[in-house]
């Protein structure tokens, strides 16, 4: 079991960004998106804490590690439990046997994975805790491939800059499809060793309601970047043209893009 010996420093010295957040009382998405003052004060912590945090802890430093012992009872879905998506609803009929995994964009070798390929692929497991920007943590374990070794496999353009992850669910019908969820991440988040495309949570197959058939873990960042229901996978040179434009659907909603904790 790996654990953070930075731990206590990293939430002394970076809990105080998030404190401030939460005394400026910005526990719920539409008190974000309701104030244009609030999201330039954001966007500017956004920087400090990005930069902050890979200067104090380089861009290696595990998230903290719990032990069985510490698994919550209960572990809360958020957002999207169940996409409403016809696609999406065959697939969960059929135990995702013909689902597929594409990984495309700005790679030399595009790969479409099968469930079972995905699982025979280098894993790792993490026991952490998922922190939600409304307030609630829980704490789970974790299992699935590691995203680096499949981003080696598909081998990253030098053009490539970030990984985005387009999910299954809709949370808001517009009129010009920006309602679709969606993350991006930067290469450094997506080769750190703890970020996974779990498969797995509590030892058990990833259950409907947390994002089968596979989700994101990144453990440095809130649970928002963590995308559920993750169908594709592509390496972009820049987020401007997906969605609103922000980098995921959340932070086209008023969050920052970088979620640090
Ligand atoms: N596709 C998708 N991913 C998502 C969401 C969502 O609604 N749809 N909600 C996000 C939020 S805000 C949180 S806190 C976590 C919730 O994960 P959980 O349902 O496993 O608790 O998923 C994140 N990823
Ligand atoms: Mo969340």
């Amino acid at each position: 079991m790996s654990s953070d010996p930075s731990g206590a420093t990293r939430r002394g010295l970076l809990g105080g960004a998030l404190t401030g957040l939460a005394g400026a009382g910005l526990a719920g998405c539409d008190q974000i998106t309701a104030s244009p003052a609030v999201n330039e004060t954001l966007n500017g912590m956004d920087g400090l804490t990005f930069h902050a945090q890979r200067l104090l802890l380089g861009r290696d430093a595990l998230a903290r590690e719990y032990p069985a012992s510490a698994i919550s009872p209960d572990f809360k879905a958020n957002g999207s439990t169940n996409p409403d998506n016809e696609d999406y609803q065959q697939h969960l009929a059929d135990g995702f046997k013909a689902w597929r995994l594409e990984i495309g964009g700005l790679v030399e070798r595009p790969l479409s994975l099968s469930l079972d390929e995905l699982r025979a692929a280098p894993r790792r497991s993490q026991i952490t805790r998922h922190d939600c920007v409304e307030g609630w943590s829980s704490i789970a374990k974790w299992s699935g491939a590691r995203l680096g070794p499949l981003l080696d496999r598909a081998g990253v353009k030098p053009a490539a800059k970030y990984v985005a992850f387009f999910c299954a669910d809709t949370l808001e019908l517009t009129l010009d499809g920006t309602g679709d969820y969606y993350e991006t991440i930067d290469l450094n988040d997506a080769r750190h060793p703890q970020t996974i495309l779990a498969d797995e949570m509590n030892d058990k197959v990833l259950p409907l309601a947390h994002g089968a058939p596979i989700r994101l873990r990144l453990e440095r960042q809130l649970g928002y970047k963590m995308a559920k229901y993750v169908m594709r996978i592509e390496l972009i040179d820049s987020f401007a043209g997906l969605g609103l434009g922000k980098g995921g659907y959340w932070e086209d909603r008023g969050y920052q893009w970088y979620a640090g904790i």
